[in-house]
């Protein structure tokens, strides 16, 4: 039976006597610590980071008692099974070292049998700061190897296995964490030593064939060990070979029920439980075919997901840690924030490189909620050691992660890293010396590829993300004929949004515009006289550094600028959602050229100004709901070209589609100018052009109205609005916005009509939950009722509600 050493441990600080067995909760971290106690400011108010810098630059000990009994010890060997260690750290038992461990992404696992006894135990864990042991790995480096300036805080972090991002992002607190967010556990073992297991897919036309490895380790000559392995309702008896290292099951499924990405079936997951000496392990398998399909073609080359021999549009983000502080990842905070991927219809997530292979719970809600994962291995934006001990040190990583993850119907990717072949041109050093850091690069990214590649022969490995393909190592942040793209023109680079449009990527899996958070978020860092976006506060919750002034350059092309702090809030999320949707639905419409579209970037670790769609609370930004239109499985969008403003229709469903409903051009007094029906029928998998507006009609009448479509799917709303000129340009007029809350069948809902158009009408609710929908057009002749989804009470929404409209923000 394992043992437990989750719970109550004590904190001291190696360099303060003051701070001496503090209270600690494993998982958790020292910083968390430290705030529960009150030792430390909270680290996410205000202009809190400097104050706390010091709690990195210390070392800290944990520790704690634990007591065995004779019958506990009776083993022939007790592993001491560690999770999520972060980073340099000492592992003292009853005195004795027993380890010392230097890499966060390792299940760490060592044999303290002899160091045990009976009755009282006590384990000490040193964690050492990291920046003073990234520093000494550095200068013992043969050449100097740069690390991610720009964006970490403190240097050399590439040479650490530790998440990077710790030591600060450009849109993350530098905290330097430390602590144990995983599991930690004594395993006794009798006999032999699970050390994974793994299965395979082998596929025959309607029939699929699993097969079921056990890789053990025999640890005593006495006794048998046996295994039980029952898949779905088969099981199998085993008895543990003593001279083998492997044992293997074959199941046959014939017509299997299918695991399908969110949107294109059910995700079918069948249970997989093996019992073996004494240990058991639960597994949940989803039976399907993945291909990454990559081919040459007219443009260059394909990129596209194929699952169950289905071609895949993959929609959605990329996802950095959900917490600045490991201790408040919680598994229902996971849960919320893929189920909002969900609700906003996305089926891919990109698991970022600079942050952490994520925890279980991760995968299995990917799994069970049909979030297909690109899994990047942990390296970004810096260049990495290619040494022997470093290349070592990472293949057992990677071994172990491969291992760890491969099982998960929902991965599909292995990627070695994020803008690592870029990051070649960024750094003086490499960039005069091209060739040498070339093959620095390759010689651990190839390490990557070949553990992939034994561990995992099932998935392909991409080595890089941006990457054109196979060794080729071109510019695939400008070059959209083959590979994955990170479109950063229009943010980092200044150009207009209508720079989306001027490529057609084949998978694009970063490109993003920031955001500054919203009112109730804001006032969860700020204090009210900071309530400023230059003030102290708001810089700091602000990490790129050209940020707020990219934003609010931005207004300058777009729209009437803002009046007052809480309106360039709001205006800042509407210009967002703008630029995203123009990207996206402009991509979409060019199916299947493109086949992949994740958006950076879904989260925050903190309340922050930056690209995400959902905030650090977990609120939706007004891009969070437009994602949900804009991803929709069909949908409609008003793409101008070379000969006038046309309607795409796109239907990525495995079904065909019935859209009917209207356009409309529309005067902004709210007077129809033009009204034309639409009723089409969408093949599976298909897009269709279905009106068109010419230019030569257009032109000299742009700043008049705006066109409008609205259509059904069957129950479904389809909506969408075009504007011809800048909204800046345009005369809008005060649509008379009424709104009111009223409870139906037990349900509550925000009753919203005007008498004039009102554009990007956003509903803000101070307290928990969200809309069903937010920040859309409201015509007239279509009043609208919008659900709220949360507990709040009727009196408490009227009380916390706030109702924007682009006409006010100015
Ligand atoms: C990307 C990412 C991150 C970064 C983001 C915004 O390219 O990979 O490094 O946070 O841009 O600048």
């Amino acid at each position: 039976m394992t043992i437990s050493l989750n719970g109550q441990w004590q904190l001291t600080c190696v360099q303060r006597a003051a701070l001496q067995d503090l209270h600690i909760d494993l998982p958790g971290d020292v910083h968390s610590a430290l705030f529960a106690a009150g030792e430390i400011p909270d680290p996410y108010w205000a202009t809190n980071e400097k104050k706390v810098q010091w709690v990195g630059e210390c070392d800290w000990i944990v520790s704690r008692q634990f007591d065995l009994t004779e019958a506990q010890l009776a083993c022939n060997a007790m592993d001491l099974v560690m999770d999520h260690l972060d980073t340099v750290a000492e592992i003292r038992l009853n005195g004795h070292t027993v380890a010392d461990f230097n890499n966060m992404f390792m299940r760490h696992k060592v044999d303290v049998l002899s160091c045990l006894q009976v009755g009282s135990n006590r384990i000490e864990i040193v964690l050492h700061r990291a920046d003073l042991a990234a520093k000494k790995r550095a200068d013992k480096l043969p050449f100097p190897v740069p690390w991610a300036e720009g964006n970490n805080q403190i240097p050399h972090m590439n040479t650490l296995r530790k998440t990077q991002c710790h030591a600060g992002w450009d849109w993350g607190i530098c905290l330097s964490v430390l602590g144990v967010y995983g599991d930690i556990e004594l395993q006794p073992i009798e006999h032999v030593r699970i050390s994974h297991i793994s299965t395979k897919q082998k596929w025959l036309e309607q029939e699929c064939e699993l097969s079921v490895t056990l890789n053990y380790e025999v640890v005593s000559d006495k006794g048998l060990a046996t295994a039980a392995v029952t898949f779905d309702d088969q099981t199998f008896q085993l008895t543990l070979d003593r001279d083998a290292t492997k044992a293997c099951v074959l199941f046959r499924i014939v017509e299997p029920r299918r695991w399908w990405p969110a949107g294109y079936g059910k995700q079918r997951l069948y249970d997989l439980k093996i019992e073996a000496d004494g240990s058991k392990i639960d597994k949940k398998i989803g039976l399907r075919k993945l291909e990454l399909i990559t081919e040459d073609d007219e443009l260059g080359q394909s990129m596209v997901f194929k699952v169950n021999d289905v071609d895949i549009s993959a929609r959605g983000a990329n996802w950095i840690p959900m917490d600045a502080m490991p201790a408040r990842m919680t598994d229902e905070r996971y849960r919320s924030l893929l189920e909002d991927a969900v609700a906003a219809n996305m089926n891919m997530l990109r698991v970022w490189g600079g942050g952490m292979y994520e925890k279980d719970i991760f995968y299995e809600l990917c799994d069970e909620l049909g979030i297909l994962v690109w899994q990047d291995l942990m390296f970004a934006c810096a260049l990495y050691p290619s040494t022997p001990d470093f290349v070592a040190e990472v293949r057992q990583e990677v071994e172990y992660q491969v291992r760890r993850l491969k099982d998960h119907a929902s991965l599909a990717l292995w990627c070695g890293d994020n803008e690592v072949i870029g990051a070649i041109s960024w750094y003086p050093e490499s960039r005069q010396n091209r060739e040498k850091y070339l093959v620095n690069y390759d010689r651990l990214n190839r390490a990557l590829a070949e553990v992939v590649e034994q561990e995992d022969p099932s998935r392909r490995f991409w080595a890089s993300s941006p990457c054109n393909g196979e060794l080729d190592f071109g510019d695939a942040w400008h070059d959209d004929k083959r590979g994955d793209m990170h479109f950063w023109d229009v943010w980092h680079s200044g150009k207009d949004l209508e720079a989306y449009q001027s490529v057609t990527p084949r998978f694009c899996s970063e490109f993003g515009f920031q955001s500054w958070p919203s009112l109730p978020t804001v006032k969860t860092f700020a204090p009210e006289q900071d309530w400023n976006i230059t003030s102290p506060s708001f810089e700091c919750h602000q990490k790129n550094s050209r940020g707020n002034s990219i934003i609010t350059e931005m207004f300058t092309r777009y729209f009437r600028f803002p009046n007052g702090f809480v309106n360039m809030l709001y205006l800042s999320q509407v210009q967002q959602a703008m630029a995203i949707k123009t990207a996206v639905e402009y991509w979409r419409a060019h199916k299947p050229t493109n086949r992949g579209i994740l958006y950076w970037q879904l989260n925050d670790c903190w309340p922050v100004s930056s690209w995400s769609s959902l905030e650090y609370s977990g609120r939706w930004k007004q891009l969070h709901y437009h994602v949900r239109r804009f991803f929709d499985q069909q949908m409609a969008t008003f793409i101008r070209d070379e000969q006038g403003v046309k309607l795409h229709l796109i239907n990525d469903g495995r079904d065909s589609a019935e859209l009917k409903g209207e356009v409309v051009w529309q005067s902004w007094a709210g007077e129809i100018l033009y009204r034309e029906p639409i009723s089409e029928f969408l093949n599976p998998d298909s897009t269709k052009v279905t009106w068109e507006w010419l230019n030569e009609d257009l032109e000299g009448h742009e700043t008049e109205g705006f066109f409008h479509v609205h259509l059904r799917n069957g129950e479904k709303l389809i909506e969408n609005t075009y504007f011809p000129a800048k909204p800046k340009e345009c005369e809008l007029e005060d649509p008379d916005l009424r709104f009111e809350v009223a409870e139906l069948h037990g349900e509550i809902f925000v009753m919203l009509s005007s008498s004039k158009p009102a554009f990007y009408v956003h509903l803000e609710f101070e307290g928990e939950g969200r809309f069903e929908d937010s920040s859309f057009t409201l015509v007239p002749e279509h009043q609208r009722q919008v659900k709220y989804i949360g507990s709040a009470s009727v009196d408490e929404l009227v009380q916390g509600l706030r109702v924007y409209h682009l006409k006010q923000s100015y």
